[in-house]
């Protein structure tokens, strides 16, 4: 498929022969790329992504009645037509109109919690976000046809209202996923890296450094979120529950209690973040073994770094944020088994081509990575990534500089 967006001429012709009459409106939401903090968001613990250049990007026009149709500029796409008055079905996994319709359905419950019989849209879709390659197009499609409905009925919703539903809409595809995707589309900054946090959700931007380039690479293996990688990822969420119910174990009650873990609400991982004086990485290591141990200790460490990395950002000290950077590979791969060789030949060789650390980017499994590099060491990292992508033979290899961009909106068409 052709990642580029068509010029705005060609979308709007070939959305008057979709559907009859010209576009009013383009509703946009960014991929994202995550610089640290993976498979922490669904465990409530923080995450440090920056929302891209690339995007999902839907022109749109309203419609008098509930219907939904949406058509999609790759030709491998089915044409979709779904209706906003009926309970919304699931098709098969991996499907583009699942995620279209978990936008929608963010939208149908809005609508029914205001009392308002929801309108459709009329929707021509491209994108230049990468698919199955852990930059979030998938949540990008979800918010974008979010918005759009949002637009065509006037329904308004806080920021961070609208985060939390888009997570729990995309639900729908049937990926038991955390809330970072949804948010960072929503809620990207120009220019700034966004620390989220899940209890409660808040989101704090981060100037990103002018000589900082981060640097993504797809490694060309699709990480697909549908069929056994979904199951492989939703198992991977029910092991870290059963990690910390494991972990919480060996502290006795009255222990709990005396040490204000416990205060009514019950364990989080982000409680025992917040109170390092318990050690629970050591006395995971004491207490806990196997793949048990493995999960909460990529959890509660991965948790750490995204700390030290925000800070690190914040002071602009590169090397503090590689070593983090790396330690998260490390981790992901070791104790959380979800690097390949390929993206660990990617990490290695965007570091002995001078970046400042590199990490895979996303669920993993296949998919990018991501590396810190600076104006001197920019092209270098970018040669070497595409060099070894030749090697193993990716067609049309996708390596770019990430452009730290604003979130998801919806602007009328001239
Ligand atoms: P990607 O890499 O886009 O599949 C998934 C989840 C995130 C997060 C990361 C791992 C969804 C929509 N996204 O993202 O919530 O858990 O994996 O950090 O499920």
């Amino acid at each position: 498929m052709d990642l580029r967006h068509p010029p705005a001429s060609v979308r709007v012709d070939r959305f008057t022969e979709a559907f009859g009459a010209p576009p009013t409106h383009v509703a946009f939401a960014p991929g994202r790329v995550n610089l640290i903090g993976d498979h922490t968001d669904y465990n409530g613990l923080p995450v440090l992504p920056m929302a891209l250049q690339r995007r999902v990007e839907l022109v749109l026009r309203a419609r008098p009645d509930a219907v939904v149709r949406v058509a999609n500029a790759d030709p491998a796409a089915e044409r979709g037509t779904f209706l906003l008055s009926e309970p919304l079905e699931r098709g098969r996994p991996g499907h583009w109109l699942n995620y279209v319709k978990a936008g929608a359905g963010a939208v149908q419950t809005l609508a029914a919690e205001r009392g308002v019989a929801p309108v459709g849209v009329d929707a021509w879709v491209t994108s230049d976000v990468p698919v199955a390659a852990g930059l979030s197009s998938s949540s990008a499609l979800v918010v974008a046809t979010m918005l759009a409905l949002l637009h065509t009925n006037r329904i308004t919703c806080a920021r961070a209202e609208l985060m939390a539903r888009a997570a729990r809409a995309e639900r729908f595809v049937g990926t038991e996923g955390g809330g970072m995707d949804q948010a960072i589309s929503l809620g990207g900054r120009a220019g700034h890296a966004l620390r989220i946090d899940f209890e409660p959700l808040t989101l704090h931007a981060i100037p990103i450094p002018d000589t900082w380039r981060f640097v993504v690479a797809h490694s060309g293996e699709r990480a697909e979120k549908s069929g056994e990688a979904q199951a492989v990822y939703n198992a991977r969420v029910r092991a870290c529950a059963d990690g910390l119910a494991a972990l919480t174990a060996t502290w006795t009650p009255a222990e709990r209690t005396d040490l204000g873990v416990d205060g009514g609400a019950g364990v989080t991982y982000a409680r025992l973040l917040a109170r390092p004086d318990l050690a629970p990485v050591a006395r995971a290591e004491t207490r806990l073994d196997g793949p048990t141990l493995r999960c909460v200790r990529h959890t509660l460490t991965e948790a750490q770094r995204v700390l030290a990395a925000a800070a690190a950002l914040a002071r602009g000290d590169a090397e503090d944020f590689g070593a983090a950077m790396d330690a998260s590979h490390a981790s992901l791969a070791d104790d959380y088994g979800v690097s390949t060789p390929r993206l660990d030949a990617l990490v290695t060789e965007a570091r002995r081509a001078g970046a400042h650390g590199a990490r895979l980017t996303g669920a993993g499994l296949g998919g990018s990575m991501v590396a810190l590099t600076d104006e001197h060491t920019e092209e270098s990292v970018r040669a070497a990534l595409l060099r070894r992508l030749r090697d193993f033979a990716v067609e049309d290899p996708v390596v770019f500089t990430a452009v730290a961009s604003d979130g998801a909106r919806v602007d009328a068409l001239l």
